[in-house]
């Protein structure tokens, strides 16, 4: 089954003239998966259409901030009339205390927050702060999470460092990542050790809650837990990276789903519905460290920004119906177990972990709990799994490494749409 695809290749050409890759961010160039990026000209909810017409249920979703699909129309209209009101000012907005009040009613450990534009900025101003708080360097990572691409997380990273199998950190000064201990998610013995060696220098523990920058790995039962009490007894702060779990997994957040209370939380993707947005935020008295309050600095021409903080009030607000997030939800499950029983019917060992408005595939016998876990699975296999749903009229990541997210606007017609795509995606993956 061929795609046909003449304008998406002959925009690929001359985007690699101009782009590194041909893409604005690496995972976009398909490089694990072969083949050539399909250039997107519009969403519709659950689909996207690419620029030749073809139509895809679309499982990337921007890479989870569109949890109600693509341009809802609340969301326009509050992106549409706050763009005619101005697109920046430099000056506080309503629109910052509006948003922040749902955040902070959402998530409650958020006391005080700050925008920032993107996830990345988010995690360098909140480990900042951690360093600035507790006077102390190192901080502690995990391989394969993700957090953005500044320098002191970029070791062992997931995301795009893990499908192109990059080295750990060209460009980065040595000096920095020294102060950057990685251990082994789902490890608690790993932090131990590393705690009982490193005892009062240990600045925050960053993690991903639930990882999604591996494919999906969920933290064994205890492992979150461990980390909040290890942090804790040592003086060192517990920092949970929500910037995809957020809104997702639970809508409070994964810290809601599993009851931990971090000190200090980062946001992005779905509190700016599509548009560039980050947030740190979590206890006052740390929080009140930073610039202007505190000596700590960060600031951001954009941050706040209006339009992005309408579209974010817009996306939160829709999700406050429970029957909308109970179906997205029933939807992952729905196409998650579908997907376990249609690999089952052919004969081929997946995994298919799912949390939330969450999901990802493994071709892997047994369960994925860390890093080396999700590299030994079957990353070729995913590879060709992706083509064929692509022919098949069904968006994926690019990538074994990334994760699938829902929308509240997946419904039955897509999910079955999906599985029967699947059945024969499976087989042939089976035969090849
Ligand atoms: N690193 C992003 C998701 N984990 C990918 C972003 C993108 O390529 O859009």
């Amino acid at each position: 089954m061929a795609l046909r695809i003449p304008q998406s290749e002959r925009l690929f050409a001359e985007a690699l003239t101009l782009f590194p890759g041909g893409v604005s961010s690496p995972v976009r160039a398909y490089k694990s998966v072969g083949g050539t990026p399909v250039f997107v000209a519009r969403g519709e909810g659950a689909w996207v259409i690419d620029v030749d017409g073809n139509r895809y249920v679309d499982y990337v979703l921007a890479y989870g901030p569109h949890v109600h699909g693509h341009a809802p129309s609340a969301v326009v209209a509050a992106i549409v009339e706050a763009a005619a009101r101005g697109t920046s000012f430099g000056a506080p907005g309503e629109g910052e205390n509006q948003l922040a009040r749902r955040i902070r009613s959402l998530v409650p450990s958020i006391e005080v927050m700050r925008f920032v534009t993107s996830g990345t900025e988010a995690v360098m101003s909140a480990l900042r702060l951690a360093r600035a708080a507790t006077g102390r360097e190192l901080i502690v990572k995990f391989e394969g999470n993700y957090h953005g691409h500044a320098d002191l997380v970029l070791a062992r990273a997931g995301s795009g460092v893990a499908t192109l199998g990059l080295p750990d950190s060209p460009g980065v000064p040595a000096g920095v990542a020294r102060q950057t201990l990685v251990l082994r998610y789902n490890d608690l013995e790993a932090v131990r050790e590393a705690f009982a060696r490193h005892a009062g220098r240990i600045a925050a523990v960053i993690v991903e809650p639930v990882a999604g920058n591996m494919g999906l790995v969920l933290p064994h039962p205890g492992f979150l837990d461990g980390l909040r009490e290890i942090t804790k007894a040592d003086g060192a702060l517990l920092v949970f990276d929500e910037v995809m779990t957020g809104f997702r997994i639970d809508r409070g957040g994964a810290q809601q789903l599993y009851g931990i209370t971090p000190d200090l939380t980062t946001l992005g993707k779905v509190i700016g519905g599509g548009l560039p947005v980050g947030a740190y935020g979590g206890r006052e008295d740390l929080m009140r460290c930073i610039a202007p309050d505190g000596p700590v600095y960060q600031a951001g021409t954009l941050a706040g920004n209006p339009v992005v903080m309408a579209a974010g009030i817009a996306v939160i607000d829709m999700l406050a119906d429970d029957a909308v997030w109970s179906r997205a939800t029933s939807a992952t499950d729905s196409l998650a177990a579908g997907l376990e029983a249609a690999a089952r019917d052919i004969g081929l060992a997946v995994q298919v972990p799912r949390l939330g408005t969450m999901l990802s595939l493994f071709f892997a016998e047994r369960t994925v709990s860390n890093y080396d876990d999700a590299l030994a699975s079957d990353s070729s296999r995913y590879g060709a799994f992706f083509q064929q749903m692509l022919a098949r009229g069904v968006f994926l990541p690019p990538s074994a490494f990334e994760t699938w997210f829902v929308s509240t606007v997946h419904c039955a017609e897509e999910i079955e749409h999906t599985l029967e795509a699947a059945r024969a995606a499976f087989a042939a993956v089976a035969e090849a």
